[in-house]
């Protein structure tokens, strides 16, 4: 009798649990309606199967539970209650797969008039690819791949030279235009996925997968790797920005082409040298860092890292927090620097100096540290010199206190916190692993001995 009580609260407890809970699909952004349609199928028909078996074994449990004397009657066929029980089955699998052969030829059938963006993931971030005025991407090779080609683009290729490059996680597209997104990965398997478009798809190192859409709202969209294996994936996140297509075309306007990007001159130390006077009350005539006006060394950082962090300065992705007090001290600094170009200038000044290690300022458990530190290696690199293609800056022989402060700063919510800041983001989810401020001190000590 417990048992049959049992089974009709699961059942009761369940329906209640689908009406109330708060965890509703989210709204629609796109032509996939059938998508929620077919999941809406299978879950009708296995939420009525569920219900229906578990109410049926629960009056069998109380009708035929045990009475003294009462024998069971051998029935070992019954022709009509099988052929019932076939076609029921068989019309509730036919229900459920039907409509997703229908959705999936869909899926895989591309419109014509779709066009085409490219999305590469990497560990563990995206970015996206244009094909310039000529509709063409150019072709692509892994080999060539660098700091400077990150999409490996044949330079030679009359089609890739217009392609437009955005290194940066977040992707916009127009609305209401079918658009296909060709799936490429640099490393590992990474999955594409947008909740409110209902498309997913892996990414698969040397092939080519793709998805199509229609976005029908504009908006902002969260972009998810729904990989679940190997680490680092629930940080990869970016966006899909939906809007009108003059909003769109005026922001594809405004990211570099592959050959713009080939084209850029390096910096100029000479020129940045007279720029950097206003940064050396901080950080020091030679870069070296300042305890005392909390500027950290920026000798020995590297450049592409120098370069973005100042962006992110300009564009408030960086020091905008009510309680990052240092962070904001650089927002009226980097207001010297006019553009690309002067930014440019500056770090290949900060690059010409020399590069000490500062003197170690922090203590603590170093075994405890370096166990930590195996999971920031991943990024960091084992050494600590950092690793661009993860976009993770330097930290060996940098400004220790400094480090612990970012640490603290991360854990806290205080830097990372911007919604476009999508590195920081990344970083404040590897913070939050650090439990109080001793294992900041610990790992900070650890990174020291590197
Ligand atoms: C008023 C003092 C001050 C001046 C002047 C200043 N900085 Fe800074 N800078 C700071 C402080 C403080 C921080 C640390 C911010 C934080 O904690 O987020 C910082 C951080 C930085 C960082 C980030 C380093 C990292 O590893 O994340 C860079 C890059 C930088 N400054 C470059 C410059 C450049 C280039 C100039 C000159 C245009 C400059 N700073 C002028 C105080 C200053
Ligand atoms: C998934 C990759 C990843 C992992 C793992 C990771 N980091 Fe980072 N870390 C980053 C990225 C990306 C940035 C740059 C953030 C930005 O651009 O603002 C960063 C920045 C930092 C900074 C700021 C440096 C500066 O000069 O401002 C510190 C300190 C840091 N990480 C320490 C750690 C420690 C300690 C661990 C291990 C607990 C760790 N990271 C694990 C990706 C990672
Ligand atoms: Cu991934």
């Amino acid at each position: 009798m417990p048992f049959a009580v049992v089974l009709i609260l699961l059942v009761v407890g369940s329906i209640l649990f689908h009406l109330l809970s708060p965890w509703t699909f989210t709204e629609l952004a796109s032509n996939w309606e059938m998508v929620d349609f077919t999941v809406d199928i299978t879950l009708w028909v296995t939420g009525g199967v569920f219900v229906a078996v578990n109410l049926f074994m629960a009056y069998c449990v109380i009708k035929f539970r045990y009475r003294k004397g009462a024998r069971a009657t051998y029935e070992p066929e019954n022709k009509k209650l099988e052929s019932w029980l076939t076609w029921i089955t068989a019309v509730g699998v036919a229900a459920m797969l039907t409509p997703g052969l229908v959705v999936w030829n869909q899926f895989v059938s591309v419109p014509e008039e779709a066009h085409v963006v490219e999305a590469v993931g990497q560990q563990w971030h995206w970015t996206y690819r244009y094909p310039g005025e000529d509709g063409k991407l150019g072709e692509v090779d892994s080999e060539r791949i660098s700091g400077k080609n990150p999409f490996g683009i044949d330079p030679e290729d009359p089609n890739g030279q217009d392609d437009v490059v955005v290194y940066n996680p977040q992707a916009h597209i127009p609305v209401d235009r079918p658009v296909k997104f060709l799936l490429r990965s640099k490393d590992v398997l990474h999955n594409f996925a947008v909740a409110e478009f209902r498309v997913k798809m892996d990414l698969v190192p040397g092939m080519n997968t793709f998805l199509w859409l229609t976005p029908t709202k504009t908006g902002r969209y969260d972009l998810l790797c729904e990989e679940l294996c190997g680490i680092g994936h629930h940080t990869m996140r970016g966006a899909v920005v939906v809007e009108d297509k003059d909003d769109f075309d005026t922001w594809l306007a405004g990211q570099p082409t592959f050959s713009e990007l080939m084209a850029t001159p390096p910096g100029n130390a000479a020129i940045g040298s007279a720029q950097y006077v206003a940064c050396a009350s901080c950080h020091g005539s030679q870069g070296e860092g300042v305890v005392a006006m909390n500027a950290p060394k920026i000798a020995g950082q590297s450049a592409w890292y120098l370069k973005r962090q100042i962006q992110s300065y300009k564009t408030g992705l960086r020091g905008t927090h009510q309680d990052d007090n240092f962070g904001q001290q650089m927002i009226g600094m980097v207001a010297t620097l006019a553009d690309d170009a002067a930014i440019d200038n500056v770090v290949a000044h900060i690059r010409s100096f020399p590069d000490n290690a500062p003197q170690a300022s922090i203590d603590g458990d170093l075994e405890h540290g370096e166990k930590l530190y195996r999971v920031c290696a991943y990024c960091h690199s084992a050494d600590g010199m950092g690793r661009q293609a993860l976009n993770a800056p330097r930290l060996a022989g940098m400004s220790d206190w400094y480090l612990a402060r970012q640490l603290n700063y991360f854990r806290d919510g205080v830097r990372g916190a911007h919604q476009k800041d999508f590195y920081g983001f990344q970083m404040g989810l590897m913070g939050q692993s650090l439990h109080d401020e001793q294992a900041v001190n610990d790992i900070v000590a650890y990174i020291n001995t590197l």
